[in-house]
């Protein structure tokens, strides 16, 4: 069978839900029997049925408090300013791709609900003087917290600006103490079909993966974020830890990182794996370099009907734009 390996979040949102609904009738289809008869009842519950066969299957028994909800908020560092409005934090509660839980982009809202942050284990390996484990708690009274106010920009040409909370991946790595010869940092999401249904689709490398050079990770805005607007992270955001790389793309940065190696060698994403010829290793933002499918020259701003032309590095140029000036044969803007 001929399956058209493109991601349905990364097609113009008009033409997104013809893509992933014929996606997952051709899973629905492969399930078969196995899905109840009831799901096509009712008007309307086709489509629910449709998606179902991607729902936890652990329900979202009721979870403890969060141990650490009294680091937040943070001191805001004053040096990272936006030049527009914050997104409201129901805009972004509601509007996520975390496909381990689902395409839409109202699915990992209901779904994240079901993975378990406590306990959470980040395993720290590869070319470091001292492979580890720490807990998430015992990471965050090792690191001091502040918060940032970045951009975000999604490859699809929508955007927001929020209030992060977390710790500059700078003194990550120094904490880290990774071997001088180290040349990657790879940043994986957990694995679990039972707590993340899609995860069994084959249509995508899993688990999710993610790198950034060295020279990217302790670049001073690469950021590991383990809250935003002031609180903990939301499950649907990448709770307990995930990457904020404003100058690149979304899909670079990362959600719910369970294992941080530093390596050798430029690491395979799941991105890249997927569409090579859409999505590459540095994706940097660029108005200029379309994707072979639409044009990045603008974004939509999410939570309004602005449009505003996008900028170079995602408008974040001085801090980042040298890192590439020795790279000039690489596809830095995919
Ligand atoms: N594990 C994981 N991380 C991920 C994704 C994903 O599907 N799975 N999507 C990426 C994409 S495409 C974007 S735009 C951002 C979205 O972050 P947000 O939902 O918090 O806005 O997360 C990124 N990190
Ligand atoms: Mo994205």
């Amino acid at each position: 069978m001929l399956i058209r390996r493109i991601p349905s979040w990364a097609l113009p949102e008009s033409a997104a839900t013809p893509e992933h609904v014929a996606m997952n009738r051709r899973r629905f289809m492969a399930a078969g029997a196995g899905l109840a008869a009831g799901a096509f009842a009712a008007p309307g519950a086709a489509q629910a049925g449709l998606f179902d066969i991607f729902k936890s299957k652990t329900p979202a028994a009721p979870q403890p408090p969060d141990p650490s909800v009294g680091l937040y908020p943070a001191k805001r560092n004053d040096a990272y300013r936006l030049d527009r409005d914050m997104t409201p934090e129901s805009v972004n509660l509601g509007y996520n791709n975390f496909y381990e839980f689902g395409t839409g982009k109202g699915d990992p809202a209901e779904n994240a609900q079901a993975l378990r942050i406590r306990p959470w284990t980040l395993k720290i390996g590869g070319m470091v003087e001292t492979p580890r484990e720490v807990g998430i708690d015992d990471l965050l009274k090792a690191l001091p917290l502040e918060e940032r106010l970045y951009r975000h920009r999604c490859v699809e040409a929508w955007s927001m600006a929020l209030p992060w909370t977390g710790m500059p991946m700078k003194d990550f790595v120094a904490w880290a103490k990774p071997l001088g010869s180290a040349r990657y940092v790879v940043m994986k999401t957990f694995l679990d079909t039972e707590v993340a249904p899609y995860q069994a689709s084959p249509l995508y490398e899993w688990p999710y993966t993610e790198g950034l050079t060295i020279e990217e990770a302790t670049n001073e805005l690469a950021f590991l974020a383990t809250g935003a607007y002031g609180k903990p992270l939301a499950r649907q955001m990448g709770a307990p830890i995930r990457l904020a790389a404003p100058w690149k793309y979304g899909f670079k940065s990362v959600k719910s990182i369970v294992s941080i190696d530093f390596v050798e060698k430029r690491p395979r994403t799941l991105w890249e794996a997927a569409g090579p010829r859409e999505y590459g290793f540095w994706a940097n933002v660029n108005p200029e370099v379309s994707h072979p499918r639409w044009s990045q020259a603008q974004e939509r701003i999410l939570g309004t009907n602005d449009r505003r032309p996008t900028l170079l590095y995602n408008g974040y140029a001085e801090q980042v734009a040298g890192l590439y000036s020795g790279l000039k044969g690489e596809k830095l803007f995919m």
